[in-house]
């Protein structure tokens, strides 16, 4: 048996390496969403969904979508999947591996000619890192009916709208509410993905469920002072939106590591307009990534950080526009999938760790549908959204054994109605 899950990690991670080589950019991987890369990268995994035998379409989002038809037309519908979109200079596995294991288990199901007292669909999902348009889980908010059609109108860095931008890559925004799987035909969602953390790496175990998601709040903010000469303007005179933010900067991470206990807060883009090294800064912007697995500690960090921005801009003499750009509750996995999945770790032979998650997956917009659940493979000292991620190949051969443990007890002890 060891054998054969090792020749179906190998397939894996050759796929994982042939997509990885298509990318906007020389270095690195980035393939965010609906750019030509974004689209080479998508047909490439479609001919592979083809080459398996299995019926593919793209949706109005952009997802690419795979069935595995029960032979009865009134089951439910099992969904595996994971996202195909990338940060930039992004790691190879983050989106992909979950995609890639997910053909792989449906063509084992295939090959075996097993009886699916449900169907299954496989989705690669177009957007759930939210790089271009800077709001998350586009693809499976699609998918769960749950898509916010005001976003159509909202701007990329060019000024392409995401309406445009789905006309450009021939998405249809007008059939959005037809690409959503009612919610009474989902029976459950598993996805596979890298932990992104270094939990499994420290305690020397390849896999892990997940028990929950923690919540996120992203919000865009912009400082507007006085741009002025850098000679002349006197220390007490000056508007400086820099230093406006940069305070804030050192503010968000003073508050996240001295309250702790999960949560965690990022200021990952920062950008001065109009910036000369002999002007004050008038304008800056930049953005904040709050998280916390505890839903009131997320919003009392959100309030704080909210209103020392405020207060400390206006010492400054300082304009502050704080836009929320994103909110996302805490989500727990399913209990019942998780039983079956702590039973296909067991069952594999390594130890049942559960871990929360920090990072945001697909199975967050689900998890509001739909029993979701999750496992984490062990990815290299934990590190993520960052060329250096890295899965070893015994690593990718467990978890497809626990993978299909799981999908076998799914099929013959798991309720199908
Ligand atoms: O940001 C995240 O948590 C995920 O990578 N989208
Ligand atoms: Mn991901
Ligand atoms: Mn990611």
């Amino acid at each position: 048996m060891q054998q054969e899950y090792t020749a179906r990690a190998e397939r894996i991670m050759q796929r994982i390496n042939e997509l990885a080589a298509i990318s906007e950019d020389a270095d690195g991987v980035t393939r965010t969403f609906g750019t030509p890369a974004f689209l080479e990268g998508r047909d490439l995994v479609q001919s592979w969904l083809e080459a398996a035998g299995l019926l593919t379409r793209v949706d109005g989002i952009g997802n690419l979508r795979a069935r595995l038809e029960s032979p009865n037309p009134d089951a439910k519908t099992f969904v595996l999947a994971s996202h195909i979109d990338t940060v930039v200079n992004a790691g190879k596995f983050d989106g992909p591996l979950g995609v890639l294991m997910g053909l792989d288990l449906l063509e084992n199901l295939r090959a075996q000619k097993a009886e699916l007292p449900f169907h299954i669909e496989l989705i690669a999902f177009s957007d759930e890192e939210g790089v271009r348009f800077h709001t998350t889980y586009l693809g499976s908010k699609v998918v769960t009916g749950a898509f916010d059609h005001a976003l159509l109108g909202r701007c990329d860095e060019a000024g392409i709208s995401l309406d445009q931008a789905l006309v450009a890559m021939g998405g249809d925004a007008s059939q959005l509410s037809l690409d959503a799987i009612p919610a009474a035909e989902w029976l459950g969602y598993f996805e596979l993905h890298i932990e992104q953390g270094p939990v499994l790496w420290e305690r020397h175990v390849p896999v892990a469920l997940v028990t929950a998601i923690a919540g996120q709040q992203r919000v865009e903010l912009t400082f507007r002072g006085m741009a002025g000469h850098a000679g002349t303007v006197p220390m007490n005179m000056r508007q400086d939106a820099l230093c406006a933010a940069a305070e804030f900067v050192l503010t968000a991470e003073q508050f996240a590591q001295a309250h702790g206990q999960g949560l965690v807060a990022t200021v990952g883009k920062l950008a001065i307009n109009r910036a000369a090294s002999n002007v004050i800064p008038g304008e800056v912007t930049c953005s904040l990534d709050l998280r916390s697995p505890d839903e009131q500690q997320l919003a009392q960090a959100y309030d704080f950080l909210r209103s020392h921005a405020e207060a400390s801009a206006l010492h400054r003499n300082v304009a502050l526009d704080w836009k929320p750009v994103q909110q996302t509750a805490p989500v727990v996995c399913d209990a019942d999938l998780n039983v079956l999945l702590a039973r296909a770790i067991a069952d594999s032979g390594y130890e049942t760790i559960r871990l929360v998650s920090g990072a945001g997956h697909d199975a967050v917009p689900v998890s509001f549908v739909a029993p979701a659940t999750m496992l984490f493979i062990r990815c290299y000292k934990g590190i993520s959204h960052n060329p250096l991620e890295n899965v070893e190949l015994a690593d990718l051969a467990a978890a497809i054994a626990v993978a299909d443990r799981f999908m076998t007890l799914l099929r013959t002890q798991h309720p199908t109605r």
